[in-house]
């Protein structure tokens, strides 16, 4: 079983000042609101509903924590975290200020992340938004999940990657670009691999 199966609701956060203390390695998921961040994070942990996934954009409004927990010894060593998505038109406005003022800083000065996996939608590609995302955080390993491979033929799949790579290459930071699709199963074992990684240093 991988050690990302064993995980569990750990807390949930609106402000950075109530997330748990710096310490154990965690990893991110980001991306604009509906392109599978917690749809993956479910996947990946081999859980139905371990985060909130919906059809509707803006499910997920706070940052939650969920806790890996290393099974021969009970002992939590490290986190993944599902945050909200950015793009979401329908924030309250206290909402906006919160998320818009947050998520810069979690990414920037959160000690304890090690990595961030960005999801890109595989049909739209880099949008502004992720753009933006991508030159704000340039002191962490950033990890782009091309995520609903499904939808697309294989030739596009080629195609929309191939744009990808090219737009990315400035990045020095993006050390790994994963397919991933949650319903036909793609890319869930590659990306389990890189973020043990990150987490088991
Ligand atoms: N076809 C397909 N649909 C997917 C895939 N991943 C997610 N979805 C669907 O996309 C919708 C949004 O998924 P979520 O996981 O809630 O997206 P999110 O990024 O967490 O959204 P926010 O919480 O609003 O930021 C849901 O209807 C999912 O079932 C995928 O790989 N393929
Ligand atoms: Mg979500």
């Amino acid at each position: 079983m991988s050690i990302l199966h064993n995980i569990y609701f750990h807390s949930s956060a609106k402000t950075l000042d109530t997330l748990p203390k710096d310490g154990l390695p965690e990893v991110c998921f980001v991306g604009r609101s509906n392109v599978g961040k917690s749809t993956a994070i479910n996947k990946i942990t081999n859980k139905k509903k371990l985060a909130f996934s919906s059809k509707t954009p803006g499910r997920t409004r706070l940052i939650n924590m969920f806790n890996i927990v290393e099974q021969k010894y009970d002992k939590t060593i490290g986190y993944l975290v599902d945050l909200p998505g950015y793009g979401y038109a329908n924030l309250s406005n206290q909402e906006k200020i919160d998320f818009e003022d947050n998520l810069p800083k979690y990414v920037q000065y959160r000690k304890s992340l090690v990595g961030i996996i960005l999801l890109i939608d595989m049909r739209r590609g880099i949008t502004s938004l992720d753009n933006d995302f991508l030159h704000l955080v340039t002191s962490k390993p950033i990890i782009i999940m091309l995520t609903k491979a499904d939808k697309l033929s294989y030739t596009e799949r080629v195609i929309s990657k191939k744009i990808t790579i090219e737009k990315l290459m400035e990045f020095k930071n993006v050390t790994n670009i994963v397919e991933f699709s949650a319903t036909k199963k793609i890319g869930i074992s590659d990306a389990s691999d890189i973020i043990k990684k990150l987490i088991i240093k």
